[in-house]
């Protein structure tokens, strides 16, 4: 047998339609765990930034990781590097998953980027198309450092280095569901970002939701997470998920 509402207590019936309210009107769209204000770190975007164009194996977590740095201002993820009009994820044709990411040059330089880039991928290995290993250099400079590095790389370890250098090629955004992958992990959080930024384009060009992406990796710095927007519940839950260090 279950019991039915009205064997509750009138006390607990009430408290029970109030949680139920609160789910309904808050928990549902984030907005439990936002203050409402445009994120600070938002309001601070520097009007002059550089895009560097990377691969370096599933998008996702290179989302996360670039999104976590100071100096970098937007990411987001997508297809390059061939010839197939429009490809899609299921359809993705000879192209290669990729994250784009503008920064600003004041604070963080190309050469910290390809730092990032080397470290964070095993450049030996020859991929498969999807995940190949590419720097796509938006002008001479970038190409430049791009070959240095790779070079250097090279000599250190004695191996082929099986990265490719290419000119910037028309770059494709990725579905909805693949940008800031891993913070829609965490749907909580996700919501709340999603309630600032309803729109997509400005949710993933947010630096806030670049960096709660990272954090909830435990990429970043838990300082910034006073700057993201985020409530005091909001904070707790991102710093507990940054500690935890989830992957
Ligand atoms: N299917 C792999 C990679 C996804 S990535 C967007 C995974 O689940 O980790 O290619």
């Amino acid at each position: 047998m279950s019991i039915g509402k009205d064997t509750l207590a009138p006390i607990t019936r009430a408290a029970l339609s109030l949680i139920s309210m609160k789910s309904l009107f808050f928990k549902k769209d984030g907005g439990d765990l936002v203050t409402g204000e445009v994120p600070p770190i938002d309001k601070d975007v520097p009007k002059r930034t550089k895009t560097a164009t990377f691969s370096m194996g599933c998008f996702w977590g290179p989302d996360a990781l670039f999104g976590s740095k100071d100096g970098v201002v937007r990411t987001r993820v997508g297809y390059a590097g061939g010839s197939k009009e429009d490809p899609t994820y299921r359809n993705l044709g000879d192209h290669t998953e990729t994250v784009q990411i503008d920064y600003d040059p004041e604070k963080i330089t190309y050469t910290n980027l390809l730092d990032i880039f080397w470290k964070n991928h095993d450049p030996n290995i020859r991929r498969k198309t999807q995940y190949m290993s590419i720097i796509f250099s938006h002008d001479e400079e970038q190409k430049r450092y791009a070959y240095e590095s790779k070079e250097r790389l090279q000599k250190k370890l004695d191996k082929e280095v099986k990265t490719v250098i290419k000119d910037h090629p028309k770059f494709y955004l990725a579905e909805d569901y693949h940008q800031k992958y891993k913070l829609s992990r965490n749907s909580r959080l996700y919501d709340a970002f999603r309630s600032i930024y309803p729109d997509m384009k400005d949710f993933v060009d947010s630096t806030a939701v670049a960096r709660a992406n990272g954090l909830v990796t435990g990429k970043g710095d838990t300082e910034t997470i006073k700057k993201l927007g985020l409530n005091e519940d909001g904070r707790k839950l991102l710093y507990k998920k940054a500690k935890g260090g989830y992957l």
